[in-house]
């Protein structure tokens, strides 16, 4: 395989897809002298077949909104690759939401999920919607439009979606209300769930705890400890929420989060109040982060700034791609940054990485560093499949067995001869060796 054939195809095809492009070549980047070691990979073009969807599903949604109007958007579901088990993976509501985006992320879910070394296939949906400033009713009449349109093609044991940006615990109730309705069945077809009709415990936390999980096996492999150090988190959602409540409770200031509106420099440090206000805000449903220094008056609020400005000894972008770049990734290098998480998906452009990775910082992507997300849903999938309900105590211990295991991968593929762990490579070749072997395994299907 050479990457520039491949990549050169792909541009013909699909040439405005630029997020899609991205994600694609930073993995066979990193996969490419690995792959040539196998023939038999070549011989059954396990490349080619990867890099493609296994199908999409494109579909309108038209709805009412609370004044009467008929509102049209878009919807999809791209079922990326189920060699290892049913499609995983979220819906984004938002609407920057296109084919790019969904098979970008469709594509690194299905190497995060092979990553949890549970079986789960890779998927990603949503819509154009854009949920900001609607009602609960309007929301409501969205979702259910939505699953009308998909529902016979999803099931909890061929394609099971959950939440991403702009669908929590409220869409995932609406969508999986009118599932039930529709297919007469009572069954583990979306995660995310509400606790009280099979929702997983510690699912809302996993993947900001399971990130923290991972950056202190970053940090321990140069002895050092999340304790102590100043942390920064983007965004404010649920993933921030999560990642700041770890963070604090492993002895780390959190001192930076940020809104499309600007930056909130915090430098006592968040407390359990203020973090939990960051949901207060996300449910006032404006997408500004500035109240956050009306309410706390010893935080400042920055008009326009990213949290990559703080001097901080470690960074974790928590809200979208390519937030963080070159220049973001230059700044805080030039600030002594100790460790970058990411917890967004590709979160960092191909630039910011290549700094990260000159600089010997430690480094580690978004299929690794936040796969706890995806992680908790599969194990949601097991409790629904068994009718039960671990504790939160299991959950979290599973979980946390789940990131060490990611992180020793990354280790065993990743590390350099001179000892520095490169986890993106780790990442990629560790979550592509078991999709491609499943290929191999399974012949042409
Ligand atoms: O990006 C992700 O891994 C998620 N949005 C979670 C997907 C899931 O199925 O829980």
């Amino acid at each position: 395989m050479k990457v520039t054939n491949i990549m050169a195809t792909l541009e013909r095809k699909y040439g405005h897809e630029k997020e899609y492009l991205q994600a694609v070549h930073e993995v066979l980047e990193s996969i490419e002298e690995v792959y040539n070691q196998h023939p038999e990979f070549e011989k059954a073009k396990i490349i080619e077949r990867m890099v493609e969807p296994d199908r999409i599903f494109t579909f309108r949604v038209t709805w009412q909104d609370d004044k009467g109007e008929v509102q049209t958007n878009l919807g999809y579901r791209v079922q990326f690759n189920n060699a290892i088990g049913p499609y995983k993976g979220g819906f984004r509501f938002h609407p920057s939401v296109n084919p790019s985006i969904l098979k970008f992320l469709g594509f690194e879910q299905t190497f995060k999920n092979a990553l949890t070394t549970l079986p789960m296939g890779g998927a990603k949906g949503g819509s154009d919607f854009d949920p900001k400033g609607k009602s609960d009713a309007e929301v409501m009449r969205f979702c259910q439009a939505f699953i009308t349109e998909l529902w016979r093609n999803i099931g909890p044991d061929t394609d099971v979606p959950a939440g991403d940006i702009g669908v929590g615990g409220r869409e995932v109730g609406y969508m999986y209300g009118w599932y039930k309705k529709l297919a007469r069945e009572n069954t583990g077809v979306l995660t995310g769930k509400g606790r009280t009709w099979g929702g997983s415990l510690i699912r809302p936390e996993a993947t900001g705890f399971g990130g923290v999980y991972f950056v202190q096996h970053m940090l321990h492999t140069k002895g050092m400890d999340i304790k102590g150090m100043t942390v920064s988190v983007s965004g404010f959602g649920n993933v921030a929420w999560g990642a700041a409540l770890k963070a604090t409770e492993l002895g780390a200031k959190v001192i930076a989060l940020s809104g499309p509106d600007g930056l909130i420099v915090d430098e006592n440090g968040m407390t359990p109040e203020k973090i939990e206000y960051m949901l207060e805000l996300r449910a006032s449903n404006n997408d500004i982060v500035a109240p956050y220094a009306q309410k706390f008056t010893d935080a400042k609020f920055h008009a326009g700034k990213k949290s990559w400005e703080v001097k901080v000894d470690v960074a974790l972008p928590c809200a979208f791609q390519n937030e963080l770049n070159g220049d973001d990734a230059r700044k805080l290098i030039a600030n002594g940054v100790k460790c970058v998480g990411e917890i967004s998906n590709m979160g960092c452009t191909p630039e910011a990485i290549e700094e990260f990775i000159k600089a010997k910082v430690l480094y580690a992507p978004g299929k690794a560093v936040n796969a706890g997300g995806v992680a908790v849903s599969g194990l949601e999938m097991t409790q629904n499949a068994m009718h039960i309900s671990w504790t939160a105590e299991e959950v979290d211990s599973k979980l946390k067995q789940i990131m060490e295991s990611i992180h020793h991968a990354c280790v065993q593929y990743g590390k350099q001869p001179d000892g520095y762990v490169n986890y993106v490579k780790g990442a990629n070749i560790a979550g592509f060796m078991k999709v491609a072997q499943a290929f191999l395994e399974q012949g042409l299907c």
